[in-house]
């Protein structure tokens, strides 16, 4: 019977080093929560880095055992070459990129292009152990970008689904990466490619006309004999396991502390992973502004505010973590009093619990990336409104703007706009707040987790009858 393989850098679990053995637990995310409907299933299973370095063949044989039990499949991974592959060129080159961030950040180094292209041959390599004619792989994100044309051209009889889970540029901005047409190609060996956004399909279909001899209509590319169709997919979340956490005795507890903790004051929530794309400073700056135009909002509204750890030893890294520490000083600082501060900042992580319950708390929720291919978050906040309140503030340059057409969408670059988008929502009225948040729920319980990954996998396997009558006429 055919199979599905899931692909992806990480695997959906978490390994931990106790004395001299492993531990495993899975590790639940939106993505891993949506797919274990698929790679759980019978012979079907998911194939990425376990997470750590595992260098003994004793060890890596013991926990290749341990991972077979959950439908995992591991790709050892060195330390230089999660150093070159994974920092060095998909954080270093295509993340700046595609987040727009090329002239600031992106580092373009041969040697990292080139172990970016042995790891993508590596995961090549683990996939054909495992894969018949006729199997299903799907491939997740721009760690992964060269294996759809891998696969391709060593068994050309699979189907082959892509998935990039940020944005995808402007081909002005795209065309400065010197191996751009091999990353293209790469992507190309897919029967299926879908991003978030349509402007994401829009911006590959003009990067690949622009670069590629192949010819390109509508948003279908022929390649040779091959037919391949781009289209957007925009990515669900578990909506009911956020209603559900929200009503759980323990995260009513906490929520009600919360609350308790800020009565006499409106509770704005952000929560992001430390990144430039974020637009944490900027988010920052426009609460300055607020509080210069609205000295009467002193004392009355608490920005709750967490970032958690990323890649902090990287340079770039660490220096935009000194820079939000300094901003955030600055401000409480300046505006705090003897019982209140105006931003409760947190750097590190929490349990999914108390997200729970701040996402039920807030009465904004303000999320305000310069860039984001979707941003789960924003849907997170409107999937735990089990009351039909609170106000999204939602950054235009954000894939969930497109679905999330009720929230505020401000363009988080104009502070002035984001200080009186915090104006508004504070003061908006219930029946509003209950109009907007109705529409928002309705968006997000429809299009789910579920729905996003059945359309896919159905397209995909669309797609491929297409392409097997065409071969037949
Ligand atoms: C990439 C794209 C796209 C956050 N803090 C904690 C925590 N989280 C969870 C959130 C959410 C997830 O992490 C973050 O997802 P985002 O979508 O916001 O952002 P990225 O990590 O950048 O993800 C993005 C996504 O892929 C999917 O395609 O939307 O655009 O950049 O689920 O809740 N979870 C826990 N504690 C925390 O402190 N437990």
């Amino acid at each position: 019977m055919p199979k599905t393989i899931i692909v992806s850098n990480r695997l959906p679990v978490k390994v931990t080093k106790q004395d001299d053995a492993y531990q495993l637990s899975s590790s639940e995310g939106g993505l891993a929560t949506g797919l274990g409907s698929i790679y759980k299933q019978d012979d079907n299973l998911w194939v990425g880095w376990p997470g750590l370095e595992i260098d003994r063949h004793d060890d890596q044989l013991s926990v290749t055992e341990q991972l077979k039990e959950l439908s995992l499949m591991p790709v050892f991974l060195s330390q230089d070459e999660i150093n070159q592959y994974y920092e060095g060129f998909s954080n270093e080159v295509l993340w700046p990129v595609f987040h727009y961030y090329a002239s600031t950040y992106a580092h373009y180094a041969e040697a990292n292009w080139e172990c970016y292209q042995r790891v993508n041959q590596k995961f090549c390599d683990a996939i054909l152990e495992v894969a018949n004619p006729g199997d299903t792989i799907w491939v997740h994100d721009y760690q992964l970008i060269l294996l759809p044309k891998l696969i391709r051209d060593a068994r050309p009889d699979v189907s082959i689904g892509f998935f990039q889970h940020i944005p995808f540029p402007s081909d002005e901005m795209f065309r400065l990466i010197p191996w751009r047409s091999e990353l293209l190609e790469g992507m190309l060996g897919a029967d299926l490619i879908g991003f978030h956004t349509f402007d994401d399909v829009r911006h590959f279909l003009s990067a690949v006309q622009r670069l590629l001899p192949v010819q390109v209509s509508a948003n279908i590319i022929t390649s040779g004999e091959r037919a391949i169709v781009i289209e957007s997919f925009p990515m669900g979340i578990d909506d009911k396991k956020y209603g559900n956490l929200s009503q759980q005795p323990n995260v009513k507890i906490e929520a009600e502390l919360i609350k308790e903790t800020f009565k006499n004051q409106k509770l704005i929530l952000s929560i992001d992973r430390l990144d430039y794309s974020k637009g944490i400073l900027q988010r920052l700056h426009a609460l300055e502004v607020l509080f210069e135009k609205h000295p009467e909002l002193i004392t009355k509204i608490t920005l709750y505010m967490i970032v958690v750890p990323s890649r902090d030893q990287v340079p770039q890294y660490k220096e935009l973590r000194d820079n939000i520490d300094k901003k955030v000083g600055n401000i409480n600082a300046r505006y705090r009093t003897l019982e209140w501060s105006p931003i409760q900042y947190f750097y590190k992580s929490f349990p999914i619990e108390t997200l729970s319950a701040l996402f039920s708390t807030a009465d904004v929720c303000l999320i305000t990336p310069m860039r984001d291919g979707m941003n789960l978050v924003s849907k997170e906040y409107v999937a735990s409104r089990m009351h039909n309140d609170g106000v999204l503030i939602l950054s235009e340059m954000a894939g969930a703007s497109k679905e999330l057409i009720d929230a505020i969408i401000v363009n988080p670059s104009n502070v002035q706009e984001v200080s009186r988008a915090i104006v508004k929502s504070i003061n908006m009225p219930k029946a509003e707040q209950a109009r907007r948040m109705v529409q928002m729920r309705q968006n997000v319980s429809k299009f789910n987790i579920s729905h996003w990954v059945k359309i896919f996998m159905d397209r995909l396997s669309e797609v491929k009858q297409m392409q097997r009558s065409m071969q037949t006429r």
